[in-house]
């Protein structure tokens, strides 16, 4: 079995190997025998049956009969070179230029990581990503890039997908060798929550450039430069792409919110050129950039700096293709959109359409028509698949310009709402939410600020607190906790600091950071971190899992436990981890490149007097029993 790991490896695989493979690749000596990796899936499989999978709780099932995805008919056997490989050929730089020399606008597909985070949650699995991707590479090599990880989409992936983030990535990339592969990347905050000691930070970049990440889009969620220079450096370093994005926020047309207007936007673009980024990128989270703030914007940073822009947008409001046609037409190098079945709404404008409408004008991108149809049709049948995730909106909502919540937060912060009984509050909830960004000073809302601002609206909606409460020093109030982390500064600060009268009651005298908060915090031994977590989860790791500790060891062991005791459940069908096998249904699951276990239910027993049931399973036509203890 050793050999056998060896020579199934992608690294091995991909003729990338150094004499210092055997000894840094620690996973090659986990000899999980077939029979019992079978075994393994069986009784997770009879688990889901039985108990149901503890993620659908309180959600409509996934519905029955659903025909499997509809896969392209291929068109083309070899692969075309890409983007990716004229990143090989040009570096960083040259590459950055040839972006701004393309007189065809360059088009990124968000599908496999924005917009699923924004439609249903985040809970897309690997296995739909990866049965599609090689027709990406074959069918659509003029794309710019396909984002396909990063954001939620790490944590969501070990905490409720119960999948590991890397393998992932290396199995898309095994897919897709030409076309660059773009990640989300909150600066120091990473791919998580909380601000991280400069050395993760940089350990992580490090770790996701050689999984093979080529464009990292680097955000701090205060807009704040002295807080994305580690993230930047760290990327520089590697040579991958570094698109540093300027979150948008407010109107930059309203001259009654002069905050964050033409002259802020521009300043920041020329501080990220000067820190070494080789695109610029807008992020508009919320998707409030309106068409003729689009328009403007492009044109002043094409006019100020000399770095390519990247334009990214949700189509919450209803109108963001006008958007993205107004940024395109003023110029902009590259945009953002979702294959048709996987966009609008909370999610990115529809990629096809704007192609389509783009078709024959002297910024045609090039797709081929056909091919983002065909693979559209193989998205909307897996979005079926994920139903019981997605929030009840049926249309768009200008709504969007009052409380401007990023696409990503919109979905979950309903849903949160739900849990805690008020969803029938919801108005109050946005018009909370709106209230507490003026509250802390019309602030940037993303990642992680938006999930502070979003746990104050639902404290004030839950314990009917106004503004005016918030405000009044004589009114003791118990602020969430990250309220006053975020108070601290441990998420940095805006340019102009927080509210002081709030800051002096959030914080009761205490004295917030001095500086952004990496410098403040000690660098990490990391040989000291690995021997504590290999000690947790009783097995060496690799330096990948390690970058898993140690942004989430509580989630990262969790999961290695549920791996452990289930094996890789990444391979399931979607409907199959979700709601488990119903009886007499046959499927097929393919355990690794040539070996697939034909799986079927034959029946189970209920017996009232035992606390168990009993699966009957035919497992590559042998007949299998499998005990599954009741809950509750
Ligand atoms: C994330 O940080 O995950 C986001 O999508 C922010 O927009
Ligand atoms: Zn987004």
């Amino acid at each position: 079995p050793f050999l056998e790991n060896v020579i199934n490896h992608p690294l091995f695989l991909s003729g990338e190997c150094t004499t210092r493979f055997i000894d840094a690749t620690p996973e090659l000596t986990r000899f999980e025998k077939r029979r019992d990796r079978a075994t393994r899936l069986l009784r997770f499989i009879g688990e889901v049956t039985v108990n149901g999978n503890p993620e659908m709780q309180g959600r409509q099932p996934i519905a029955a009969g659903l025909l499997p995805p509809q896969l392209p008919v291929a068109t083309q056997q070899a692969i075309a070179t890409g983007t990716r490989d004229k990143l090989r050929e040009l570096g960083a730089e040259k590459f950055a230029q040839w972006m701004k020399e393309e007189k065809r606008v360059l088009l990124t597909d968000t599908t496999m990581r924005d917009a699923h985070q924004s439609l249903f949650a985040t809970r897309m699995r690997t296995a739909d990503m990866t049965a599609i991707a090689p027709y990406y590479a074959g069918m659509l090599p003029n794309l710019f890039s396909l984002e396909c990880w990063g954001g939620a989409t790490f944590d969501v992936a070990m905490r409720f997908l119960k999948e590991d983030p890397w393998e992932r990535l290396a199995r898309l990339r095994e897919q897709v060798p030409n076309i660059l592969f773009q990640m989300l990347l909150r600066a120091s905050n990473a791919v998580g929550y909380t601000n991280y000691p400069d050395n993760v930070v940089k350990h992580f970049v490090e770790q996701a450039a050689k999984g093979g990440i080529d464009l990292f889009r680097v955000f701090d969620s205060l807009n704040s430069v002295d807080n994305m220079r580690v993230a930047i450096d760290a990327v520089r370093d590697t040579g991958a792409l570094c698109e540093a994005a300027i979150c948008y926020t407010g109107d930059l047309l309203d001259p009654a919110r002069p905050k964050y207007d033409l002259k802020y936007y521009v300043a920041m673009a020329k501080e990220l050129e000067k820190a070494g980024a080789n695109i610029i990128g807008i992020k508009d989270m919320a998707g409030v950039c309106k068409p003729a703030a689009a328009r403007a914007l492009i044109q002043a940073l094409k006019g100020e700096v000399g770095l390519p822009i990247h334009f990214h947008t949700h189509d919450t409001s209803g109108i963001a293709a006008a958007s993205v046609l107004a940024a395109i037409d003023a110029g902009c190098d590259a945009v953002d959109g979702a294959m048709d079945a996987m966009s609008g709404l909370t999610s990115q404008p529809n990629l096809g359409s704007i192609a389509a409408a783009l078709a024959g004008s002297a910024r045609d991108p090039g797709l081929d028509r056909n091919a983002l149809f065909a693979i559209s049709q193989y998205w909307e049948g897996v979005r079926r698949a994920y139903a019981p995730f997605e929030a009840d909106i049926r249309s768009g909502t200008s709504d969007v310009y009052r409380h401007e919540m990023p696409g990503g937060q919109y979905t979950n912060l309903r849903e949160q709402a739900r849990a805690m009984g008020i969803a029938h509050r919801w108005g109050e909830v946005a018009q909370a939410y709106a209230d507490v960004n003026r509250l802390f000073g019309d602030i940037v809302k993303v990642t992680p600020t938006s999930k502070v601002v979003g746990d104050m609206a639902l404290f004030m909606v839950a314990n009917d607190l106004t503004p005016e409460d918030v405000r009044n020093p004589e009114k003791e109030i118990a602020f969430p906790e990250s309220v006053i982390s975020l108070f601290r500064g441990e998420l940095g600060f805006p340019p102009d600091g927080f509210p002081k009268d709030l800051e002096r009651k959030v914080l009761k005298g205490e004295k917030p950071l001095d500086g952004r908060p990496g410098a403040s915090l000690p660098p990490v031994d990391l040989a000291q971190a690995r021997a504590e977590a290999e000690q947790k989860v009783g097995r060496s790791l690799s330096e990948q899992e390690l970058a898993s500790w140690l942004m989430y060891p509580k989630v990262f062991c969790e999961y290695a436990t549920h791996r452990e005791e289930y094996g890789d459940v990444s391979v399931l069908p979607t409907p199959v981890f979700f709601g488990g096998l119903p009886e007499n249904r046959e499927i097929a699951v393919d355990i690794d490149q040539g070996k697939t276990l034909v799986i079927r239910l034959l029946g189970q027993a209920e017996l009232e007097d035992e606390a168990e049931n009993k699966l009957f399973f035919e497992l590559n036509g042998q007949s299998r029993l499998i005990r599954v203890a009741r809950a509750g």
